[in-house]
Order: C-alpha cells, then sequence, then structure tokens
C-alpha cells in the first residue's frame, strides 16, 4: 500500500524518499551507497519534474479546450538560472524537500548547489524574460516562450592578473532534468537559394516559391514553467537545430563522404552558442541564421497549432495569438509570417498584412545607436532571397501611405524608409519591427518619452501617439525576494501576518510594513536580516577572490554587464580618490579612528560583471578595478578603512547571494542611455539603498519609495546634447579631484599605465562621450551624504542613528516597491498589449 501519485512526492516525505530512490536506481542506474550530492541532486530533480509534467500536462489540455488567445514571447534570451529552488518555491514543496533530504543524509543547500544556471542570456533583456515568464505561470496566463537552446550559455569569467578570461560555459554536462526533448517535433527550416515565380495551375495567378538551399531541423525542447500558488504551468520552447537526413548526392557521388557528413555536422552549430554582446550589434552572418532559425521554427509551431483547432479561419488568427518581439532580435517573425500567409496560404497581400499587424508588438530595449540592428541587404538577400523581397514590398507599400498622408513632407520618406541606403545598404529592424506592429513599448516611462522624441519621432508623426506606449519593467518576488532572501520574505510575512506568503503575488502589499516604520524593534530585527545576509556575501567574496570583508563596514555594490555607458570607470575612480586621500591624511598622521570618525567610514566596493570578449575598454576598466584592489586590499596602512573587490563570473546565482548582502547599490548610468535597469528594483526590494542618477527605471522607483529614500545625483537627460556639445566645441574640464585620480593612474601605482591610456584619453581627449567629468564631484557630493545616514554603524543593532535613518529608508524603500513585480508589468501588457485575460483555474 505504497502506491503514491505523483503530486505526494511535493508534500509527503515517504512518497518523496520512494520517488528518489527509484530515480537513484533507475534514472541515475546508481545505489544509495555511493549517491553524491550531485546524485541527490539528479534523483531530487527528477522527482521534482515528474510532479512538474502533471500539473504542465494537465495546463497544457486546459488551455487547448479553453481556446482563448495565448501569448507568445520571443526572446532570443532567457537567462533563467537554477531552476530547482524556484520549482519547490513555486510548488510549495520547499520543506517536505529538505525534510526528506535530512533523513536521507543530505543538506538541501548543498543539492541546490550542485545545478548549473541555466545562463542562455546576457544581461537585462535575457533576465527580464525570465521573469515574465514566472509571471505569465503565477498570474494564470496562457503565456509561452520561444527561444534558443544554446549548447553554450554566456561564457564563464575567470579573472587572471587582473583581466577577463573567457572559457566556455558546456552546461549541458550532465543531462538536463528540466528539459523534455520533443525529439516528435520537428520543423525544417531552409536557407539560401533562390526565388522564381510561377503560375498557379488553376487561377493562372502569379505566385513566388522560394527554392533550393540548405535545410535544417529545428526540434522542439520544452522548459515547464511552474507558477506560484497555481498549478498553471506553462512552457518555454527552446529550439535546437540538427541535421536533415537529405544528402548531398553531388559530393556524395564525387566519392566525398567525409565532405558530405561535415556540411550536415554544421547544422548544429546554429543553437551552439549565444552571442556575448549586451547592448552591441556585431552583424554576423551566424546571428542572422540563429534568428531566422528560431523565428521561422517558433511560426511554424504557433501557426501549425492554431490551423488544429481553427483551419483556414485566418481571421480568428489576431483573435487567438499575440506574438512579443523582445527586441529586434525577432523581427524577422514579421516578414516569416506574411509569407506564409502570403506564399503558403495563398492571401491577398493586404489580408495578410492586416492580420499580422494585429498580432504583433514590439519592445524596445535601447536608444544607442550602436545596439540598433542594422543587417546588410547582401547579407540578407543571399541568406533569405524571399524575405527580402518581402521586405522591400512591405517597405513600399508603407511609403506609398506616407506619401497619401504627408504629401508635403518631402524628408519624411527618407527618414521613415525601412532601407537605409548608405553603404553598406541595408534593413533597420526597428523600423521594420514598428511598422509592422501594432504597439511599440519602451521598458520604463523616462525610456518610453525618449525613443518618441529621439530614434523613433518620424514613427510617432505617421502612426500617432498611441501607437506608442510604456510598460516600466519587473521582477519576480519569488526568485528575488523569496528564494534570494529566504530570512528577509519571511519577517515579511509575519509582518502582513500571511504564512503562505500571498503577498509574493500581491506584491503591493509591502505598503503595510509602513505601519512599523518606528517600532525599534521590528527595525533591529531588519538590521540584523541584513547583517546576516552580508556574512552571506562576504563569505562568497572570501571564496571567489580571497579577500576577507568586514560584514560591518558599508556594502558598496555594483554589478552589472561591463559597459561605459553604465560607468563602472566613475565608480572605480571615486575609489581611487578615496584611497588617495586616506593615504593624505594618514601621512599627515591622522588616525585611522579619527578617519572613520570625521573623514571617511569603513566601506568595502564590490564589482562583477562580464565584459563583451571584444569590448576593449570595458576589460580595460575590469583590469583596472581589479589592479586597484591588489593595491587598497594589500596596503598595510589601509584596514579595513577600505576594501575593493571584483567578483568573478557574476551570474544570476551569485545575484541571489550578493542582492540581499548590500547596504548600497550603483545605478550609475550617463542619464538617458539606461533604457530601465532591473537590478535597481532587486536591490531595493532586498533593502538596499541606491545611488543612482535620473535614468530609467530610477526615476519611477524614487516616486514610489520618496526622494529621501534614494542618493540622486549627475546631470540630467536634457543636458546630455548639450554638455557633449560643449566637450567637443569647448574642451573637457576635468575637475582637480579628477586630475588627481589620473594623475596617480599615470605615475604608474595600479601598474603600467599605457593600458589605462584609452580610458583616460577618452575623458581628457575624446569628448567624454558619457560625461564622467561632468558628473565626477557630483557622485562624491553623494557619497558625503550617504555616508552620514549610514553613520558608524558597527553591525550592532544599538547604532541608534543607522536604525532611525538607513534601516527606516530601507523599510520604506521595500514597502513601496509592489509596483517594480512583473506581475504588475505582466498585467499591463495583457490588458494594453495583448487582449488577453487569466485562464479560469
Ligand atoms: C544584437 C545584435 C547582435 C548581437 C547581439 C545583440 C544584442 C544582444 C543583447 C543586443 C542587445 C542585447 C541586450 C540588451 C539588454 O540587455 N538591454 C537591457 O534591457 C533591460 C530590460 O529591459 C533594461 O533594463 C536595460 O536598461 C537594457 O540595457
Amino acid at each position: 500500500q505504497t502506491a503514491t501519485t505523483e503530486d505526494d512526492v511535493l508534500t509527503n516525505k515517504d512518497a518523496f524518499e520512494e520517488s528518489f530512490v527509484k530515480h537513484v536506481e533507475t534514472t541515475l542506474a546508481r545505489n544509495m551507497y555511493n549517491c553524491d550530492n550531485l546524485a541527490a541532486y539528479q534523483a531530487t530533480s527528477n522527482t521534482i519534474r515528474d510532479a512538474l509534467l502533471i500539473d504542465w500536462a494537465n495546463t497544457q489540455q486546459k488551455q487547448t479546450i479553453q481556446d482563448g488567445k495565448r501569448v507568445y514571447y520571443l526572446s532570443l534570451e532567457f537567462l533563467m538560472g537554477r531552476a530547482m529552488d524556484n520549482a519547490l518555491i513555486n510548488l510549495k514543496s520547499r520543506d517536505n524537500t529538505k525534510k526528506s533530504l535530512t533523513e536521507l543524509g543530505f543538506n538541501l543547500e548543498d543539492v541546490l548547489e550542485q545545478e548549473p544556471d541555466a545562463a542562455l542570456g546576457n544581461g537585462g533583456l535575457g533576465r527580464l524574460a525570465a521573469c515574465f515568464v514566472d509571471s505569465l505561470s503565477s498570474k494564470n496566463y496562457s503565456g509561452w516562450g520561444y527561444g534558443l537552446n544554446y549548447q553554450y550559455g554566456i561564457f564563464k569569467q575567470k579573472i587572471v592578473d587582473g583581466y577577463q578570461i573567457e572559457t566556455p560555459d558546456y552546461w549541458l554536462k550532465y543531462s538536463n532534468p528540466w528539459e523534455i526533448m520533443r525529439s516528435e517535433i520537428q520543423i525544417p527550416v531552409d536557407f539560401y537559394g533562390y526565388v522564381y515565380e510561377d503560375h498557379d495551375p488553376n487561377t493562372g495567378k502569379a505566385k513566388k516559391i522560394w527554392a533550393g538551399g540548405e535545410r535544417v531541423l529545428a526540434v522542439a525542447a520544452d522548459f515547464p514553467i511552474p507558477g506560484f500558488n497555481t498549478d498553471n504551468t506553462n512552457n518555454l520552447r527552446l529550439w535546437n537545430a540538427k541535421p536533415t537526413e537529405e544528402f548531398d548526392f553531388t559530393k556524395f557521388n564525387a566519392g566525398d563522404y567525409q565532405q558530405s557528413v561535415g556540411a550536415q555536422q554544421r547544422a548544429e552549430s546554429i543553437t551552439s552558442v549565444l552571442y556575448p554582446n549586451d547592448n552591441f550589434e556585431s552583424g554576423k552572418e551566424l546571428r542572422l541564421k540563429q534568428q531566422y532559425f528560431w523565428v521561422a521554427a517558433s511560426l511554424h509551431d504557433i501557426v501549425r497549432r492554431f490551423k488544429k483547432n481553427h483551419k483556414n479561419n485566418w481571421k480568428k488568427f489576431p483573435d487567438q495569438i499575440a506574438i512579443q518581439l523582445n527586441d529586434t532580435h525577432p523581427t524577422l517573425a514579421i516578414v516569416e509570417l506574411q509569407r506564409i500567409l502570403v506564399d503558403l496560404e495563398d492571401l491577398e497581400w493586404n489580408e495578410a498584412w492586416n492580420i499580422v499587424t494585429k498580432v504583433f508588438a514590439y519592445t524596445n530595449h535601447t536608444v544607442m545607436s550602436e545596439a540598433l540592428e542594422k543587417w546588410p541587404v547582401d547579407l540578407l538577400g543571399r541568406l533569405l532571397p524571399r524575405h527580402l523581397e518581402i521586405i522591400y514590398d512591405i517597405n513600399f507599400f508603407f511609403l506609398k501611405e506616407v506619401e497619401r498622408k504627408f504629401p508635403d513632407d518631402r524628408d519624411l520618406l527618407g527618414k521613415v524608409s525601412v532601407i537605409e541606403e548608405n553603404a553598406p545598404k541595408s534593413v533597420k529592424m526597428a523600423f521594420l519591427a514598428i511598422v509592422g506592429s501594432h504597439k511599440v513599448n519602451g521598458v520604463a516611462e523616462l525610456h518610453s518619452e525618449l525613443i518618441k522624441t529621439t530614434i523613433f519621432k518620424d514613427f510617432v508623426k505617421v502612426f500617432g501617439e498611441d501607437k506608442f506606449t510604456n510598460v516600466t519593467n519587473g521582477i519576480t518576488p519569488r526568485r528575488w525576494l523569496r528564494q534570494a532572501n529566504p530570512e528577509l520574505a519571511a519577517l515579511i510575512a509575519e509582518k502582513l501576518n500571511d504564512p503562505n506568503y500571498e503577498y509574493l503575488t500581491n506584491l503591493g502589499r509591502l505598503k503595510k510594513l509602513e505601519e512599523f516604520v518606528n517600532d525599534d524593534e521590528f527595525l533591529k530585527r531588519w538590521d540584523i536580516v541584513k547583517f546576516n545576509n552580508k556574512v552571506r556575501l562576504a563569505a562568497l567574496v572570501k571564496e571567489t577572490t580571497g579577500v576577507v570583508l568586514d560584514p560591518t563596514v558599508l556594502f558598496d555594490v555594483q554589478v552589472k554587464r561591463i559597459h561605459e555607458y553604465k560607468r563602472q570607470q566613475l565608480n572605480i575612480f571615486a575609489v581611487i580618490y578615496r584611497y588617495l586621500k586616506i593615504k593624505e591624511l594618514l601621512s599627515q598622521g591622522v588616525s585611522v579612528d579619527e578617519i572613520k570618525e570625521k573623514y571617511y567610514i569603513p566601506k568595502a566596493s564590490i564589482f562583477g560583471g562580464k565584459a563583451a570578449p571584444g569590448y576593449y575598454m570595458a576589460k580595460t576598466i575590469i583590469h583596472l578595478i581589479n589592479k586597484v584592489g591588489d593595491i587598497v586590499n594589500n596596503d598595510p596602512e589601509i584596514g579595513d578603512l577600505l576594501k575593493v573587490v571584483f567578483i568573478p563570473d557574476y551570474n544570476v546565482s551569485k545575484a541571489e547571494i550578493i542582492t540581499p548582502g548590500s547596504d548600497l547599490s550603483n545605478h550609475i548610468s550617463t542619464a538617458g542611455t539606461e533604457a530601465s535597469g532591473t537590478s535597481n528594483m532587486k536591490f531595493a526590494l532586498n533593502g538596499g539603498l541606491i545611488i543612482g542618477t535620473v535614468d530609467g527605471a530610477n526615476v519611477e522607483i524614487t516616486r514610489e519609495i520618496g526622494e529621501e529614500n534614494i542618493f540622486l545625483f549627475g546631470n540630467l537627460a536634457e543636458s546630455v546634447e548639450d554638455l557633449r556639445h560643449k566637450h567637443i566645441y569647448e574642451g573637457v574640464h576635468i575637475p582637480q579631484t579628477l586630475a588627481q585620480v589620473f594623475s596617480a593612474i599615470e605615475s604608474g601605482i595600479f601598474g603600467n599605465p599605457d593600458e589605462y591610456k584609452a580610458l583616460i584619453d577618452g575623458i581628457k581627449y575624446h569628448g567624454d562621450y558619457y560625461l564622467v567629468s561632468d558628473d565626477f564631484e557630483l557622485f562624491l557630493a553623494a557619497h558625503v551624504k550617504l555616508e552620514k545616514v549610514f553613520g558608524h554603524h558597527g553591525g550592532d543593532a544599538s547604532d541608534t542613528d543607522h536604525l532611525h535613518k538607513w534601516v527606516k529608508s530601507a523599510v520604506l524603500s521595500v514597502a513601496n516597491m509592489g509596483f517594480f513585480s512583473s506581475d504588475r508589468c505582466i498585467d499591463e501588457y495583457a490588458e494594453d498589449i495583448w487582449n488577453i485575460e487569466p485562464l479560469n483555474q
């Protein structure tokens, strides 16, 4: 009588243990006597997966029966991180699993550590997609993700002699228990070849045929996405490229068997590696191949599913399907759907185009020109000859319409054309995405306003204001509060009288925390939680860098991709300035205690983030941070007054430790450059304060939490253009403080100054594009102010000054962060863009 249902493994110890042993013995073909943590992870994940699959199958069946509208989120990146803890939390199985594993002789935390990160993304855009699929499931929407199942995720970063070294992330070393291979779902995708015109034998109508070329198979791998507090379990479908069995007989007959097999094999390279550029367009042919492979497979899958229920009733297509384009990477989907409808399904151009534009919507994530995708027409035309023709036709009909509406505006046509005529003649993907979508959104208010007045202003004129909208980004509180910060999540649940953590799907309820802001006992407990999280972060720093941090000092964190616009250089220059000043004071005989008392509180500057492998300037910044760390951390006079560390290989799992452990985090991009930022939200939700510029979502965070609870500084977006102009025509003014930093670097104290020449010259002589010189002293001043508020916190809860200023601000921040749940964000997309409603459960 031990028979159990799959669901019991989630809540019943015996059922869990029975399944665990079964998986050890059958799935893993091992035995309980030599079961290590890795085997325990595999047996546990397979056990949880079994339960997950039931919910997943039920959900898909329910969604099919209800036959409502579904949204498909097309993203080339899903930066998921680990799946197991998230599944345990969402399925309410964490306690049972922890207890069961303990009985079996394992520790849950150690077992969780065995899982490699699914690092199929670069940074913010990829992590946003991961938060979105979590919210789609948790809020009972019918919503699938479509992406690529890269064999290699974002590279692993090693730091050797202060330099970044990239090593491959072969994350599928052991089989992936969260992936369900759908080897029966195979979709052929064609490349190259040529187009000819034929006549329909029945109607006599002319018809375009795309023929010849290379064929690759797209094979589906499915990842179930569990929701929190609901059985709703959506699907993330990631494609694998596989060779077809068709064979190059000319080569074969010519006796070149080896070579023809080799050519087939190369098909798999399409989904081999994630391009490691963040906010930078590289124009590589393989990247375009990835994009079309993914888009074609996804659309054919979507269309096939539609036809199963609705045959050729194409009018219904936009009532059944919404497709969201995560940046311009999937823009070819617009062209592909038009091709399917016109070439394969024989719809009239206008009827097809009407359907296409109702289905698609496009999210823009940047205004920076170097990140805007452009594909040369000769490359596009060679790889996808029929698609290039369709793009020309789309542009032709669009421009005709513009001309009809604005007959007197002679320049307008050139400004909105999807084709850039300059050498090399190319297709502007953002323009194509706008023309083919019914809505275009930015990701924070400031950013959404900026795109309307700069890069897309002519399209606002053509299409009107209503097509352009804002959906401010959000983050999932399941991973970024409950999973990353269990102690804080528990304290909040207690204060909200919410033992089932329902606030995690109703994040506005955090507001109630304001009631306790004058309760000293509560503030102390809050501060102890922060302290414990700082101890956890200090352990990570010790383990990864060897540097020992005192958890009572100010933890000042900047972790994100390394980019000039994000201005890690501004931060490290300020650290160098601090070091120089401390040295100066010491040389004047001022004691360490007096320095702490009157000048500089002790602090640790914690950096982390990857540079794109070909981004020289970003790599230079990493090198400088590491060299400054070497000098400062080994200076015997300095002690705990200042530490500088660079945590190697920043990723989602490390973020889960770093975020809760920060006192202060930096979001200091040049105003107008960071579309939103999402780590700012994660830090604030975990009770860290922010030092930031008036950029991206910092603006709305300030509005929500109150300007007295955030440290803003720097020139505003509206001044940036003038300042850049001034730099070029009047020269850059380097303030004395910054000049001292440059002299120190040039003196060689951080190693060969030639290595930093490009970094400094870019500011001094090449126009200081990111306004480091303009914002440097404002940054220093913001620090003076915030360090007064932080005080001489000793991590002992007896520092009432700290408690009443800093900790209060932290509580008030958290209390007002409800708006930044990705649940709210998904509700806005559902209502304003997708026109879908949650499923009846
Ligand atoms: C494009 C062409 C070829 C190769 C790579 C790319 C590419 C890859 C990744 C271009 C851009 C990206 C990533 C962009 C990104 O992460 N943007 C961030 O999106 C976040 C979510 O909206 C925002 O919070 C950030 O402000 C924004 O920088």
